[in-house]
């Protein structure tokens, strides 16, 4: 892992706001933005293997194997170690063993930003967002389904890096405006940024 490039996950339930989020951290400190979802769904649109491969996962809202994930991060990590800041990864890992083979392989995050949000919120973002995003798992069946992958799967993963080490993880209410939100984060990278220089 490159020195002084820090790696920022953000995580929380489908809709929670993880990408609005992203976008405002690459603004003020210039991250890479890597959303796993993002990948993915690259991949599908460009018809490759991988994407074939996971394009019926995500419709049913359920986790892509978590080799292909880590090869896309890894990928994209790789091609950009020299021209970025530090690297804020979207919606990854999303199970304990993902987190897991990602501490082994790649290594430990300097932050884990957890947006909590009630359900019936996460619901009326997507449905609404639904009307226009084309994306193939923004409809009420999936949604469901992917609710209960988030609960079962990837809510542990937040209680893992909590448990791994005290004050990495911080919980932020993502029902505020976007704005709002924002400032809770951009003070705690301001916070470990401080950190490093010292
Ligand atoms: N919005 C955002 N913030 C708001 C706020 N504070 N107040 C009011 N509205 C707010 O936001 C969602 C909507 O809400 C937007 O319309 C926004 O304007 C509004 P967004 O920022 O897009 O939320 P986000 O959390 O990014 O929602 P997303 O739908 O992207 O989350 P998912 O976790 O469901 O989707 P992702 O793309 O990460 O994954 C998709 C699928 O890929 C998964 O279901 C899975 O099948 C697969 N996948 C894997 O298998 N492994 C991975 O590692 C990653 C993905
Ligand atoms: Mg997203």
């Amino acid at each position: 892992l490159p020195k002084g490039r820090p790696i920022i996950f953000v995580l929380g339930g489908p809709g929670s706001g993880k990408g609005t989020q992203c976008d405002r951290i690459v603004r003020d400190f210039g991250y890479l933005h890597l959303s796993a979802g993002d990948l993915l769904r690259d991949e599908v649109k460009y018809g490759t293997e991988i994407g074939q491969e996971c394009e019926q996962l995500m419709k049913d809202g359920k986790l892509v194997p978590v080799e292909v994930t880590l090869k896309l991060i890894k990928k994209a990590m790789k091609e950009n170690r020299n021209s970025t800041t530090g690297f804020l990864i979207d919606g990854f890992p999303r199970a304990v063993d993902q987190a897991e083979v990602f501490e082994k392989k790649v290594g430990r995050p300097k932050l884990v930003v957890f947006l909590d949000c009630p359900r019936e919120e996460m619901e009326k973002r997507l449905l609404k967002r639904g009307e226009t995003s084309g994306r193939s798992d923004d409809n009420m069946d999936t949604i469901l389904k992917r609710f209960d992958t988030f609960l079962l799967e990837s809510m542990p993963v937040v209680k893992y890096y909590d448990n791994l080490q005290p004050g990495l993880v911080i919980k932020v209410s993502s029902v505020p405006p976007p704005d709002d939100v924002y400032k809770e984060i951009y003070c705690a990278i301001l916070g470990f940024r401080g950190e490093m220089d010292t």
